[in-house]
C-alpha cells in the first residue's frame, strides 16, 4: 500500500494505482442508503464485497475475462489490471423496478425496449433485457437507449457487451434463484485490454452493484425489500430523516443485523463459510 497512489474514490471503494499496469481496488465498510454514506460502518462489509466479486470473476471467466489479477490476504483489496473503461454503464434487467420501473410508468419502454402492457412494480420480465445507462460523475446515471449506447462505444462492440452482459445476469440470477435469491437487476463495467479486447472490471453481482431480493418474500405488485439493506431503510425511515446529508448513525442492533444478512448473501450464493474466507480469501477462486 505505501506506493500506491490514490487514482479515484467511489462512495465506498477506493482505487490506487500499483503501477501503469495495475490498479488496487479497496472496498471499505461504508454503507450508503437513499444516495448517502452513513457515519457508521458495517464491519466485513468490504470483505463480503471483494469476496463475492472475486467468486464470480473466477466462475464467469469462461463468459469474458475479468480484471482480476490477485485477491490480498485482507479479503477487502483486490489488484487488477488496468484498462480503458467504456463511457456506458452495462446494466441488465431481469424485473422491473427503480428507474425501469419509473421510465416504464411514464412511456412503457424501457432503453428503447417496448414492454408489454400492465406490468406491476417487480414483475419479472419475459426476458431480461440490456439497458445501458450513461456514467454521471454527479448524481444519476441517465438510461440511455441501444442506439446512443452504440453511438458512444460503437456498433460491434455495443453487441459484443450485450451480449456479455446478458449471458453474466443469467448465470449470475440462475445460480443465485436456486440459493434463495432473486437478482432482479444488475450492472456491470466493461473495458479495454491493450489488445482492444472486452474484459469485466469493477464489482460483479454484488449487492451494491446488484438488487439482491429475498426470493422467500417475493411479491409482485409492490416495492421489494432489499436482501442486505433493508434493516437500515427501515430504521432510517422511524428516524425520519430527510435523506440529505448527513445519515444518521446506526444502533447496534441495525449495525449487527446487517452485518449478518451480508455474510448470509456470501455464504448462500458462495457454499463458502464467511469464517474460511477470512482465514483464506483465496478460497473464493479455488
Ligand atoms: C476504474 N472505476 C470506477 C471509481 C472504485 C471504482 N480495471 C480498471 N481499469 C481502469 N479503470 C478502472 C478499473 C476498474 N475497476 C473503475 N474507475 C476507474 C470506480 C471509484 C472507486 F472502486
Amino acid at each position: 500500500m505505501s506506493d500506491a497512489t490514490h487514482v479515484a474514490s467511489g462512495k465506498v471503494r477506493e482505487i490506487y494505482a500499483l503501477d501503469d499496469e495495475r490498479l488496487l481496488l479497496v472496498a471499505s465498510d461504508r454503507i450508503s442508503t437513499f444516495d448517502v454514506v452513513l457515519p457508521t460502518d458495517i464491519p466485513d462489509k468490504g470483505r463480503v464485497l471483494t469476496g463475492l466479486s472475486a467468486f464470480w470473476f473466477a466462475r464467469t471467466r469462461e463468459i469474458v475475462p475479468n480484471h482480476l489479477l490477485e485477491l490480498r490476504d485482507d479479503g477487502r483489496s483486490m489488484e487488477c489490471r488496468r484498462l480503458e473503461m467504456l463511457p456506458i454503464e452495462c446494466v441488465v434487467r431481469g424485473y422491473i423496478t427503480g428507474s425501469g420501473w419509473k421510465d416504464y410508468q411514464a412511456t412503457g419502454e424501457v432503453c428503447g425496449h417496448r414492454l408489454p402492457a400492465g406490468l406491476v412494480e417487480s414483475e419479472q420480465l419475459p426476458e431480461p433485457i440490456f439497458t445501458p445507462a450513461t456514467k454521471a460523475h454527479t448524481g444519476h446515471d441517465e438510461n440511455i437507449t441501444r442506439e446512443q449506447a452504440a453511438a458512444l462505444v460503437g456498433e460491434e462492440r455495443f453487441a459484443e457487451a450485450e451480449r456479455i452482459s446478458l449471458a453474466l445476469y443469467r448465470h449470475g440470477s440462475e445460480w443465485a434463484a436456486a440459493r434463495g435469491i432473486v437478482l432482479a437487476d444488475t450492472k456491470f463495467e466493461l473495458g479495454l485490454d491493450p489488445a482492444g479486447r472486452l474484459v469485466l472490471g469493477d464489482e460483479a453481482l454484488t449487492p451494491d452493484s446488484s438488487r439482491f431480493w429475498p426470493a422467500d418474500s417475493y411479491e409482485p405488485g409492490r416495492g421489494q425489500p432489499s436482501f442486505d439493506k433493508q434493516f437500515v431503510r427501515d430504521y432510517c425511515e422511524t428516524r425520519g430523516w430527510d435523506k440529505t446529508a448527513p445519515g444518521p448513525e446506526l444502533p447496534d442492533d441495525v449495525v449487527d443485523g446487517t452485518r449478518a444478512r451480508y455474510v448470509e448473501a456470501f455464504e448462500r450464493l458462495t457454499d463458502i463459510a464467511f469464517d474460511d474466507y477470512l482465514a483464506d480469501p483465496e478460497v473464493v477462486v479455488r
